[in-house]
């Protein structure tokens, strides 16, 4: 497949942040572009520049001016085409966190109100930043308001004590954009990304048009692990692994699912795809397919290749979406979903056995024929989905006219792609809309190439 690609020039970002700033006079704007891959500590806050020993400007350095800063105003730092790998905690902290200054990259809790941090990368295809299997690559704290673009975080690893969240921590309120998390390893839970919510943190996460792949959890949550209130659009969550339970998503507070796609992913006993409980995962066109439990067939056994839900005080709302091909044990025997379901518009499955129907009931499911799904794989747009092919029942056979919409009732006018809502008489029940041409993506620091450098 090709690689994500963005969809912002970062000027047009940093020319959101001069106007965002110019519309209030105590704001003050702060740049920091990183020009060397080296792992270097900044060494001098006060001076209020991105400056390291060897008087240049790396990542680590510009997130620790950023983190000493207590103006209010936009903070940016542009981190170039490159591989940043990032150095082994040092020091005392047996969790291999030990702040700013080593190991993964900490950023801190803001030291004044109304600052917006953004980390703007070249493109997932093109900035890396690399835990080097020794520490998780970011961790976001409470009350700081940011967002990460056009970048790949790759190669976490969190062991031992205290070892949630191998690719990424959020406390925060922290948009994901354009990114890929993959092969990111938790000893626990949260292989790719966990936002935690507790202790009052108010954590928010919006992952938009990126990729989690390839994450692992000892536990729960190979691709995510997700409190706090959370949404997930254009995205795709796949070959992602759980020891425990929710291969793809393990969901313990709101979430809402738009228009991506949940496949491939495993766990040895409950939810391959998505594992719910305690609170409300909602899904709109989203297509969760190819997902397996009990993926170890061990004697704890495991249900739910598609989804599982927990009966625990949570609710499981599927709108419009496509679940099917999912599998307990590898079996060719479908596993779609276990668990109390609330269904609206129209929704289709491989099979419907195991959960049960609440909302609209048996007005709002049916089912579609396996073979009528492609596999996973570049269908144009930034990410990778599950086409439908044709004669599938998935196509043009939602119910409702105006088109499909999502979790706040605004009409969905493109998939997962970027393609065009609806295409022929209706909207497509998943990610995917059959007969839509998604827009060639523009590509604006390469010049076409799809290689990583
Ligand atoms: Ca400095
Ligand atoms: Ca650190
Ligand atoms: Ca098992
Ligand atoms: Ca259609």
């Amino acid at each position: 497949m090709n690689p994500i690609r963005r969809t912002h020039h970062p000027l047009q970002a940093l020319m959101g942040g001069l106007l965002i700033a110019a519309a209030g006079l105590a704001h003050a704007d702060f740049l920091f572009t990183v020009n060397t891959t080296a792992d270097l500590v900044d060494i001098n806050f006060s001076d209020v520049q991105c400056r390291t020993a060897a008087n240049n400007c790396s990542l680590r350095a510009a997130i620790m001016q950023a983190n000493h800063l207590s103006a209010a105003g936009v903070i940016t730092i542009v981190v170039p085409v490159g591989v940043y790998v990032l150095g082994p905690p040092v020091g005392s902290d047996p969790n291999g966190d030990n702040g700013e200054a080593s190991g993964g990259l900490n950023i801190t809790t803001p030291l004044g109100p109304d600052q917006y941090l953004q980390i703007v990368g070249a493109g997932a295809d093109r900035t890396f930043i690399d835990g080097n299997q020794t520490d998780r690559v970011m961790e976001f704290a409470a009350g700081r308001v940011a967002r990460i673009e056009g970048l790949t975080l790759r190669n976490g690893r969190r062991g031992g004590i205290n070892s949630f969240a191998g690719g990424l921590l959020n406390f925060a309120e922290l948009t994901i954009a354009n990114c890929i998390v993959e092969n990111n390893r938790s000893e626990s839970s949260g292989g790719g990304v966990i936002s935690e919510g507790g202790s009052g943190s108010g954590a928010r996460l919006d992952i938009i048009d990126s990729i989690i792949r390839n994450n692992q959890a000892a536990f729960a949550g190979g691709g995510l692990s997700l409190s706090g209130i959370n949404t997930i659009r254009g995205s795709t969550i796949h070959g992602n692994s759980a020891g425990i339970s929710g291969g793809g998503i393990y969901a313990h507070a709101t979430t809402y699912i738009v228009n991506s796609t949940i496949s491939s992913n495993v766990a040895n006993t409950d939810g391959g795809g998505i594992y719910a409980t305690l609170a409300t995962t909602a899904l709109y066109n989203v297509s969760v397919v190819n997902n397996d439990a009990d993926h170890d067939r061990d004697q704890n056994g495991g249900i739910g290749g598609g989804v599982f839900i927990a009966a625990t005080n949570g609710r499981f709302i599927v709108v419009n979406s496509l679940i099917a091909s999912n599998t307990i044990l590898d079996a060719p025997i479908d596993d779609d979903c276990n668990g109390p379901l609330e269904v609206y518009g129209w929704n289709l499955f491989g099979t419907t056995s195991g959960c049960s129907y609440s909302g609209n009931g048996t007005a709002a499911r049916g089912l579609v024929a396996l073979n009528s799904i492609g596999p996973l794989q570049d269908n144009g747009g930034p990410t990778p989905t599950h086409a439908l092919l044709a004669g599938s029942a998935a196509i043009d056979t939602t119910r409702d006219v105006l088109g499909c919409v999502d979790e706040i009732g605004i009409r969905l006018d493109f998939d997962q792609r970027g393609a065009p809502r609806p295409a022929g008489m209706r909207c497509d029940v998943g990610a995917y809309e059959y007969g839509a041409i998604p827009p060639v993506n523009e590509r604006i620091f390469g010049s076409g190439f799809d290689v990583a450098p």
